[in-house]
Formats: C-alpha cells, sequence, structure tokens
C-alpha cells in the first residue's frame, strides 16, 4: 500500500515539473492564448508586440491585418501576438489584458468602439506598456492612455463623398428637387461610422432638398447591407442616392437591388456611394455600377513599424498620423485598378 501511495506522489511531481518545463520553454503561449497568432518564438532582442484586431468583417479589415502582419516580421526585428477580436470589445478587452500578463513591450490596438477603454487602457499604462491605435479613435478622458494614432480623416471622407454628390446633381439635375437618400451605417459607436456620418450630414445641411430618409445600421458586411437594402427598397419606392458606408455593405446592396430590378450608377435609377475603395468595389466603379467610392487606406502597417522604431530609439513621434486617400470615379479609376493589390 505504501509503495503504491509513493509511486502516485512521483508519478504527480514528475507531472508538475513537465508542465513547469513546458511552460518555461514557452512563456508567451500558455494555454488560454492558442486562439492568438504568433511569428516565431521571441527570439533575442525581438520587440514584442501584441496586436488586437476588431475582427474579420470586411476586405478592407483583411487588407489592413495583412498590412500590419506584413510590418511586424521577425526579420523586421518584432515578435507578434495576433488576437482576432471577432467584433466583441470585451474579446479586445481580454486581448489586452492577456498582454500585460505576458509584458509584451507594445500594445498595438484597433477599438471597436470609441467608448469603454478607460479602465483596460489605465491598465497597460500602469504596467509600462505603450499603446498605439490604429483604424479608430478612442474617446477618453486622459489623453496620455495611448502614445499614438494612425487613421484615415474619417470625417473628411464623409466630406468628400457629400461634396461630389453636391457637384454631381448641380450638373445632372440643376433644378431643386427633393433628392431622396438613404444611408447603410457601419458599426455603431466606430470612429469610422461617427466621422463620415458627420462628415456627409455637415453637407447635406448646405443643401436644403437633400431629405435623408432613414440611416440604418448593417454593420459593415455584405450580409447586413443586403438585408438592410431589401427592407429599404420595399419601403421607399424613390429613393435617389444610396450611402454606403463601406464597399462590403454595398455589394450586399447591389445583390439587393438586381433583384429588385433598379439599376445603380452612371447611368442607373440610383446614385451610388460607396466608401473603402477595394479592387472589386473600383471594378464596379470602372463599369459605371457605383458612382464613387471614397478611399480609406488599409495600409497602416509601416506607420506603426516606424512608431514603435521611433519610440525605441527615442525619436519623438507625433500624436496622430493621417493616411493619404483619394476618390474614384468610372474617370480616374483606370489609373489605380491594375495595381490595386487588395
Ligand atoms: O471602412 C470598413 C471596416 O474602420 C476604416 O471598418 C474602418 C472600417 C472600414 O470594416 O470596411
Amino acid at each position: 500500500m505504501k509503495k503504491k501511495w509513493n509511486k502516485w506522489i512521483v508519478t504527480f511531481f514528475l507531472g508538475v515539473l513537465i508542465c513547469l518545463l513546458g511552460a518555461c520553454a514557452n512563456p508567451f503561449a500558455p494555454d488560454e492564448l492558442l486562439e492568438q497568432e504568433t511569428t516565431e518564438d521571441p527570439g533575442e532582442g525581438l520587440i514584442v508586440v501584441g496586436v488586437s484586431q476588431v475582427g474579420s468583417e470586411s476586405i478592407w479589415r483583411t487588407a489592413h491585418t495583412a498590412s500590419i502582419q506584413e510590418a511586424l516580421t521577425a526579420e523586421n526585428g518584432y515578435y507578434m501576438i495576433y488576437d482576432n477580436a471577432r467584433q466583441k470589445q470585451e474579446n479586445q478587452i481580454k486581448a489586452i489584458r492577456n498582454f500585460i500578463s505576458q509584458q509584451v513591450d507594445y500594445i498595438v490596438l484597433s477599438p471597436i468602439t470609441e467608448t469603454g477603454w478607460d479602465t483596460v487602457l489605465q491598465e497597460a499604462k500602469d504596467a509600462g506598456i505603450p499603446v498605439i491605435l490604429m483604424d479608430r479613435m478612442v474617446d477618453v478622458e486622459d489623453e496620455s492612455l495611448y502614445a499614438a494614432w494612425i487613421g484615415s480623416d474619417f470625417e473628411e471622407e464623409g466630406k468628400k463623398a457629400g461634396y461630389w454628390l453636391q457637384e454631381y446633381l448641380e450638373k445632372k439635375e440643376p433644378d431643386e428637387d427633393a433628392v431622396r437618400i438613404v444611408v447603410l451605417l457601419g458599426t455603431e459607436g466606430s470612429t469610422s461610422v461617427i466621422g463620415r456620418s458627420r462628415g456627409f450630414e455637415y453637407v447635406a445641411a448646405k443643401n436644403p432638398n437633400w431629405e435623408i430618409l432613414e440611416q440604418v445600421d448593417a454593420d459593415f458586411t455584405t450580409a447586413k447591407g443586403y438585408e438592410v437594402m431589401k427592407q429599404l427598397l420595399e419601403k421607399y419606392p424613390d429613393i435617389d442616392v444610396i450611402v454606403s458606408q463601406n464597399d462590403d455593405m454595398t455589394f450586399g446592396a447591389l445583390e439587393a437591388m438586381d433583384e429588385a430590378g433598379v439599376t445603380t450608377g452612371k447611368d442607373g435609377d440610383v446614385i451610388l456611394i460607396s466608401f473603402d475603395a477595394v479592387k472589386t468595389a473600383l471594378e464596379k466603379v470602372g463599369e459605371g455600377r457605383i458612382n464613387v467610392d471614397i478611399e480609406c487606406n488599409p495600409l497602416q502597417g509601416q506607420y506603426i513599424d516606424m512608431i514603435i522604431k521611433n519610440l525605441e530609439s527615442g525619436i519623438p513621434i507625433e500624436k496622430k498620423y493621417y493616411t493619404v486617400e483619394r476618390i474614384f470615379t468610372p474617370e480616374n479609376v483606370g489609373l489605380v485598378l491594375d495595381d490595386r493589390l487588395y
């Protein structure tokens, strides 16, 4: 009996030893992080960066993620821990807490919505880990909770859409007939939606004959874009303009309109304005099915690399960096179509 007991004790301690050795061999991959993707093992001198991405809701997002992953490689001096939050803020907060407990050198965050970040970013600050924001912004009391932000001037994008429409209508139908507009909105509370809506509404307010019939949340996805557009077409038989806050929703809307026999674009029944300017959408601009696509630049990886390298060398950085963006119509889309990689 005693012998058997001893055997159990030895087995138990051997088990504990094996577990401990496993943990020591790879301190950056505890069990609960198996969902996260990492580059190679952190070697000597690599900068460890935890990246919290919103999700993979759109083509833009896929290009954005690829850009970050291409910049934060081992050859470039990084060990990256990537987490996909699948469109949930609670997952992002959990990922950030994991990064903090792993004592990463930097946290890179694309926040799904603007609010709700004060506590967790304070925790990162207390742990001495700089946070770099990308794409969307956070609305926090204390701006020192993040080191820098790189993204688009979303309000400007919204204004570009508005001014394009204003000019187009002036040329097309100079009379003051009512212009009936519907808007497909992206994820509620996100900086891209807040900015694009504000910018477009600013121009709309200067055009008293523009009537925004309804603005509906379609969460930046093709499936919701289709669903929402179908309902809007049933409700309003007389839509003049659709403003779709990203290309993926536009694809869904186009499907719904095809089914309903409504044409869009240059010579169509409805004017279609889209955002992002990914390759498949630019092709539709070329075909004349989308009137204008307001570019949003997802290639932010090199900025993140530059910000981190500057911080590492003590070179002062800016608080905000803006990407360069254009607008595309059937007239100029040919200039970029062949070179568009995403
Ligand atoms: O326009 C959309 C995406 O925040 C700029 O999020 C980003 C937006 C982008 O899913 O396609």
